[in-house]
């Protein structure tokens, strides 16, 4: 080691230089001239984490620090994306570090490409959480985000003969190099057997959970690094083990074959994240996996607050803990039980600290994905949580009695435990209850939520609800994955709008401004250059960059209806070959999502748009007009090279269903014009970028209620409008599926018979509006005014200003003034 220098610390290019061999040589124990490219990623990742650890330790100990809350995130998702050049940027290291990689002969762009990407989530909801952990550390907010570490996260998937094959996603498998095992901070969790009652030397009841199992949670730590903040939040992700109970003196053969399969048992709670992300029957592993991050996370944040104070009463001031979805729910029984069963406390003592520390936050309407466990599924895994959820019902049905004497509907719908049919346990009515706070994730969301699936917890304490609309980071979502607009944007108006996005309004002015609108032309045309590329190179498509890329990027579901997007392309095809003349700019219609595996309905829509595009992409009357591209294997990745390439973001969810949507922000944040509905977060987005810059279409929904209230018929609208006939027709008669008519038969039953989200009925709106977009696209200069006046307007939603309102209307966590540069 060179005199002076140490490897560990420095940050320009040659010290850099220096810690990327020293990793090299001393953790990767690799010769240079051997080195893979995997090599030199962790050497570069370690060198960068190296340079985090003075600020993390730093920001760790304001846990000891009574005078600060910690915000506790609990979530069974966090879908992080990539570290590596998120950390760059937040850090401030990027240009020393692309430097140093360079000097040694290698680009930082293959480095970055080496990650696997941990997909420790679904979607929206996991996607979100790490959105707010930047934030937390963003703006200096001590917090933990608590979770699982699955070994395996969301599938990979596959496209094979059009259809979605699903394959492990091993992002472990070359080493992690953000995470640290702290091997001590670790856990017993028990599940199972039953509870006895006897009294205690000085006759107090005491109650004992009488196990069949033990699992340890071990923690895995990896630091979330803020904006030049000079914090470093805390990712605490739990690992289940076999607890080391060998009983050596029974060793035997036997014995130890039972221990050893006792080991796999345990090790399997955390191995794989269930994919899905619609209702799914209780599966006992997804509870048990529910109940081990939430005990080893409250006893984590027991542990912590016991540094702080004897005085569990005053846990609420330690943590304030937001319930991220149901997932976590088991949160309110499981305090209660450590509050009462192991530290001692009285039960309304108990009660009155967990739920001042709890709240609760709900990401769906759709009825079917209200969690409810089957009663014996719950009482066989958690005996003595039954019992606690007992009290709790025994306590709050009282409550609700004497507010509305008599009403046994309302107490029958209020119950914690639905009996109408099979007995289940009601998470979000677990969580309502335990929680001060219960919080929709978009405007109408909320207001819906007071209104339908909350509607009895509304009325009876409305004060609890409050809205905050989701928000995304403009660090990851633009900074590191549009850095040629975020080049322009600060050249024009300087870098303040990194944290502080209302600034983006600057950019009003440049709009009329013809040098500035080519320059955004020109960073625009970039993007779908390089977008084009990774087309052709996993899946053969070429595709013209010049065309209107018209995106559609989410989880394949038939609310969010990818099928009513295939029906205007359909409608295009066939436009296109009645009438070759036909005024229609060319567009490149891009998917991509995953779709549950159990999800048969998904799986076909997407083999669907699989079969639409061999047809039109090989069609020579259409060559040079349409296309259409699938692209595999949707993650955050591939989201940061897609939403920057985008002209046209389709947001078309039957109206009231999508809960915010959080694509559409990223979309509009990067000068995409939006397509969509008055749904979730949509609403508020053309609130902001004025009417004018967005493209609405479709029934809204009090009209979706009322359509379906006074029956909705598809088939009258098939029968009445002779396009969408076509459409439809041409489908069913086998012209996408080699003359197969059987093939797609059940996607059109189900349009024809059912149509639960009404695609059929907004089909005409959408091909309307579908004329305006068109009809826009032709006006390229008046396009990117439109798309400069959205990024410049999309400053509310950065997920800076989310987490300030939890801080202020849930948390009340001070704001603490952002860090002097
Ligand atoms: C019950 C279980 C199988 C389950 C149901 C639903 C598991 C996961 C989900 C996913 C839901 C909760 C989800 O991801 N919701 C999304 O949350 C985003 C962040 O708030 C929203 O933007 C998005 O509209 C919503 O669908």
């Amino acid at each position: 080691q060179t005199q002076g220098h140490n490897p560990r610390r420095g940050v320009g290019t040659a010290a850099m230089n220096r810690a990327i061999l020293d990793h090299l040589h001393f953790t990767m124990a690799r010769l240079p001239a051997l080195a893979s490219r995997n090599d030199w990623y962790m050497a570069l990742s370690h060198a960068v984490r190296d340079r985090m650890l003075d600020d993390w330790l730093a920001s760790l100990h304001h846990f000891r620090n009574k005078e600060l809350k910690v915000v506790s995130y609990l979530s069974a998702e966090f879908l992080l994306g990539p570290h590596l050049g998120n950390n760059l940027i937040n850090t401030g290291m990027w240009d020393a570090a692309r430097d140093a990689v360079e000097s040694l002969g290698l680009t930082l762009e293959d480095l970055l490409r080496q990650e696997e990407e941990p997909g420790l989530g679904n979607g929206g909801l996991g996607r979100l959480a790490a959105c707010y952990l930047d934030s937390l550390a963003t703006l200096r907010i001590p917090s933990i985000g608590y979770g699982i570490r699955y070994e395996f996260g969301i599938f990979d998937q596959l496209i094979r003969d059009g259809w979605q094959v699903e394959t492990a996603d091993k992002w472990l498998k070359f080493g992690n190099p953000w995470e640290i095992c702290r091997s001590e901070i670790a856990y017993e969790v028990k599940m199972g057997g039953h509870t006895e009652y006897h009294h205690d030397a000085d006759g107090r009841l005491a109650i004992a959970w009488l196990p069949v199992k033990v699992i340890k949670g071990v923690a895995y730590d990896t630091p979330i690094a803020g904006y030049r903040s000079r914090i470093t939040g805390l990712l605490r992700l739990w690992k289940s083990e076999a607890v080391e109970s060998f009983n050596f003196q029974a060793f035997n053969a036997g014995e130890y074959y039972h221990a050893v399969d006792e080991k796999v048992v345990s090790e399997s709670i955390t191995k794989v994240l269930y994919p899905n992300d619609e209702p799914g029957v209780g599966k006992l592993l997804r509870l048990a996996q529910q109940y081990f991050f939430v005990s080893c996370s409250l006893q984590d944040m027991i542990r912590v607050h016991l540094l702080r104070s004897p005085r569990l009463e005053e846990f609420d001031q330690t943590f304030a803990v937001q319930m991220n979805d149901t997932h976590p729910s088991l949160a309110v029984a499981e305090l209660m039980r450590l509050l009462v069963d192991e530290h001692g406390l009285g039960w309304d003592a108990a009660w009155k600290v967990t739920r001042s520390t709890m709240a609760y936050t709900n990401h769906t309407l759709l009825p079917e994905a209200l969690e409810k466990w089957p009663l014996q599924l719950f009482a066989n895994l958690l005996p003595r949580h039954l019992e606690i959820v007992y009290e709790i019902n025994r306590r709050f049905l009282d409550e609700v009695s004497q507010a509305y004497p008599g009403d046994q509907a309302r107490l029958a719908r209020m119950s914690l435990i639905e009996e109408t049919g099979g007995k289940f346990v009601r998470m979000a009515n677990l969580a309502s209850v335990g929680s001060h706070a219960i919080n929709g994730v978009a405007h109408l969301h909320t207001e819906l939520l007071k209104e339908t699936v909350l509607a009895d917890f509304y009325q009876m304490t409305p004060g609890k609800f409050c809205n905050v609309t989701n928000g995304v980071t403009p660090r990851r979502w633009v900074l590191l994955s549009n850095p040629g607009l975020a080049r322009l944007i600060s050249e024009s108006i300087g870098e303040e709008w990194v944290t502080a996005p209302e600034k983006l309004r600057k950019l009003e002015r440049f709009a009329s401004d013809p040098s500035f609108l080519s320059a955004w032309r020109w960073v625009k045309d970039a993007n779908k250059r390089a977008l084009a590329a990774t087309i052709l190179e996993r899946t053969g498509v070429t595709v013209d960059p010049e065309s209107l890329f018209d995106i559609q990027v989410k989880r394949i579901h038939e609310y969010k209806r990818q099928h009513l997007n295939l029906l205007h392309i359909l409608t295009l095809y066939h436009r296109i070959k009645r009438d070759p003349g036909a005024q229609i700019p060319p567009r490149t219609f891009i998917f991509g999502g995953k779709a549950a595996p159990g999800y048969f309905m998904a799986k076909l829509i997407i083999k669907l748009i699989n079969s639409v595009a061999e047809v039109v992409n090989t069609d020579p009357e259409v060559a040079g007009r349409l296309k259409v591209v699938f692209f595999p294997d949707f993650n955050v990745t591939n989201g940061q090279l897609i939403y920057p390439a985008a002209d046209l973001s389709e947001q078309i969810s039957t109206s009231g269903k999508e809960a915010s949507g959080t694509g559409n922000m990223k979309f509009s944040l990067n000068g995409a014009l939006t397509i969509g509905t008055l749904d979730g977060a949509n609403v508020e987005i053309r609130e902001e970028v004025g009417e004018e810059n967005f493209f609405l279409f479709g029934l809204n929904a009090t009209e979706v209620q009322a359509l379906k209230k006074s029956g909705y018929h598809p088939g009258r609208f098939y029968e009445e409008d002779g396009e969408l006939r076509e459409a439809i027709d041409a489908v069913r008669s086998g012209l996408f599926s080699h003359g197969d008519a059987g093939l797609f038969q059940p996607l059109v039953d189900h349009l024809l018979y059912d149509d639960e989200y009404l695609a059929l009925a907004d089909y005409r709106s959408y091909l309307e509006c579908q004329e305006r977009v068109s009809t826009a696209f032709r006006q390229r200069e008046l396009w990117s005014v439109k798309s400069v006046l959205n990024v410049a307007r999309m400053g509310k939603f950065s997920s800076d200003r989310s987490i300030r309102e939890y801080c202020e209307k849930i948390w009340k966590v001070p704001i603490r003034p952002p860090f002097p540069h």
